[in-house]
């Protein structure tokens, strides 16, 4: 359905006029730089270009004053001086005579953005823009930021369309305290944002931008740090910034331009997909570009680079996490449920009290990523695109099938000898239906793993599910594949010959019970609601994958999968964040075109459906959890930021 790039040239006018060593970072090259990137990898010719309209006042008025608003219009005509000191009333603010035309486009570059998204002129965008937007409050401008763009175009989008649930992710290295304070009350927004922190030494330097904020009054557990899978919002807004990378002078992490690609695309499943980003921070020109391209490569449905380094998580972060998670608790039913093992706290960053003492601003900060080797940036990040994305090879000539054009169907199969070599030690696999079947899907996965091919959906007959399976993952490790994931849903066992090398990693769903067989082997029930599904998917599928890091990923629906579509759909869209999007799904033959359809799109890079809001998991579903988490997470170090048995 297409992705907005919303822009307009003026919005690089603004800029500092004196010396302020905190302000010389947010400069006019930020966009340009942005930009040409982008127009570099051809990545905004695949874009819906939009030109940035200027906000009106009284869609400013939707969140700031009026006073502040005439404030702002009236630096237009003042003079350097006078310029200067009015800043000098604000934390790390300029203004430039061109402020508030810049600020207008800005915020008026939002309103276009879920104007386009929610119109259905397209599915997803992001909005280039200075200045930025997030720390802008009712009646002040602050960090860089006039007016709130993300905060403006939420209640626009509340007030022009009346949706009830908008998500707000701020990615941004610092915390949007604008934004939370605009909507602290207001449960219709849920804001959360993660930031450093530094226990109050890093700035806004703020206690409120602790984990145990959580809103106020309606608010109350709208505010900041928890899972996104309940709320299911309608909309998602995104206050992108991208100081959170690596070589930011101001944020000092280590994000690599992959880990947007990731957030973008864990974003995207929900909200049917409506993903609006509007530019916050960033401040290293390298970085931002590679950033931002990697976060529009995803909204046009690229699959995202896999991420590289140790899948290890900090202490410091399982500390962050373990407090929002437990702050969050007493609002979120779906928290509660869990048995919330407490992360053992580190002695040095806590005080007796469990809280640190107070920090001046300005105080020592954690230097240790000032030294981040800047060659995070320099690894190739340009693999060559497979020609074809997805490529769907059925076998029932019978089924249509609704798909986009760009989708393939595919015609070729393997040789017919070959075929017939890997199917001999199947029994299974004699029938003439079955090897047709079979030598279908081992062309294509040979074009996946030729890199010809990005993702792709075979189908065979019930019967002969298990062998087939058998047959893709040998054929897969012994034909280029290092590390193969296999999720098999329904029964379809993992092969008992199969090497133990730890070169594969079988997850079978709907196993008869909760069982880590071995660190590589993991069998469990498929939770019976939707919440414990998800909780399945993202808390013990996910962590497993990401930690460990396959390059090809094989999805299996086999006999009593149980699956709805927007289930399946889900499951292939979380997976498309492994191996580069290098998933092939296998289907059985009988599956409805539905189905198939549903898969193949996802696969492709569309939205999966909305699961829509769910309950609370059921106590079964939490507990075969709990127990695998318990039993594998000594292993898999991924399943520590969730709550899990202590083994
Ligand atoms: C939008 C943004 C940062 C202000 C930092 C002031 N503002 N030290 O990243
Ligand atoms: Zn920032």
């Amino acid at each position: 359905m297409g992705t907005a790039l919303v822009y307009h040239e003026d919005m690089t006018a603004t800029r500092l006029l004196w010396d302020d060593p905190e302000c010389e970072i947010e400069r006019p090259e930020r966009l340009t730089a942005a930009l040409d990137r982008l127009r570099q990898r051809g990545l905004e010719q695949r874009c819906l270009r939009l030109s940035a309209r200027e906000a009106s006042e009284e869609e400013l008025g939707l969140v700031h004053s009026p006073e502040y608003v005439s404030l702002v219009r009236e630096t237009q005509v003042l003079g350097k001086e006078e310029l200067q000191a009015l800043s000098g009333q604000f934390d790390a603010i300029y203004f430039h005579p061109s402020t508030f035309h810049c600020a207008r486009l800005a915020a008026g570059a939002g309103l276009q953005l879920v104007d386009a998204v929610l119109t259905g002129a397209v599915q997803n965008g992001l909005a280039l823009v200075r200045p930025p937007g997030h720390h802008s409050q009712r009646a002040a401008a602050n960090g860089f930021c006039v007016f709130n763009n993300v905060a403006i175009a939420a209640a626009h989008a509340k007030q022009k369309y009346g949706l009830h649930r908008i998500l707000v992710v701020d990615w941004d290295v610092h915390h949007g305290q604008g934004i939370q304070y605009l909507f602290e009350d207001d449960p219709s927004v849920l804001y959360f944002s993660w930031h450093r922190y530094e226990h109050g030494r890093f700035w806004p330097f703020l206690r409120e931008s602790d984990a145990d904020a959580v809103g106020r009054g309606q608010g109350l557990g709208f505010t900041v740090n928890l899972p996104w899978n309940q709320f299911d919002p309608e909309l998602v807004l995104v206050s992108a910034g991208f100081d959170s990378a690596v070589g930011d002078p101001e944020g000092q992490m280590q994000a690599t331009p992959e880990c947007f690609a990731h957030l973008t695309q864990l974003l995207q499943v929900l909200a049917g997909g409506r993903v609006c980003a509007v530019l916050e921070g960033g401040y290293h020109l390298e970085s931002l570009a590679e950033s931002v391209c990697m976060t529009v490569q995803t909204l046009l449905g690229d699959p995202a680079p896999p991420l590289s380094g140790p899948m290890v998580p900090c202490q410091s972060a399982l500390e962050s996490i373990q407090s929002a998670r437990a702050a969050q608790a007493p609002h979120w039913k779906s928290l509660q449920l869990q048995d919330v093992t407490p992360v053992p706290l580190s002695p040095s960053t806590h005080s007796p009290e469990g809280r640190p003492p107070p920090l001046l601003p300005g105080g020592p900060v954690c230097k240790a990523a000032a030294s981040a080797p800047s060659s995070l940036l320099d690894q190739p990040r340009l693999c060559p695109a497979p020609s074809v994305r997805t490529a769907v090879a059925l076998t029932a000539p019978d089924i249509t099938l609704v798909l986009p054009p760009d989708v393939i169907q595919q015609e070729g199969s393997a040789l017919r000898e070959e075929t017939e070599a890997w199917a001999r030690p199947h029994e299974s696999l004699a029938r003439e239906e079955a090897l047709t079947a079979l030598g279908k899907l081992l062309y294509l996965l040979d074009g996946m793993l030729d890199g010809q091919v990005n993702s792709g959906i075979a189908a065979t007959p019930a019967s002969a599910a298990a062998a087939t399976l058998d047959v893709a993952v040998r054929r897969g490790l012994s034909h280029g594949a290092q590390r193969l994931l296999c999720v098999a849903l329904g029964q379809l066992d993992r092969p008992p010959d199969l090497a133990h090398d730890g070169r594969s990693l079988w997850l079978n769903i709907r196993g008869k019970e909760a069982a880590a067989l071995s660190m590589f082997h993991v069998s469990t029930p498929l939770p019976v609601m939707t919440s414990g599904f998800l909780s399945c998917i993202l808390g013990l599928m996910l962590p497993l994958a990401y930690g460990f890091q396959p390059d090809l990923v094989l999805v299996a629906l086999g006999p009593g999968h149980g699956l709805q579509g927007p289930q399946a759909a889900l499951l292939a869209a979380v997976l498309r964040g492994l191996a580069g999007g290098r998933v092939l799904a296998l289907l059985e033959e009988d599956s409805t075109a539905q189905l198939a359809g549903i898969l193949a799109r996802v696969l492709n890079g569309e939205a999966p459906p909305s699961l829509g809001p769910s309950s609370v998991a059921s106590p079964e579903d939490v507990q075969a959890l709990m127990y695998l988490r318990g039993q594998l997470e000594p292993q898999w170090k991924m399943l520590q930021c969730h709550p899990h048995l202590v083994a």
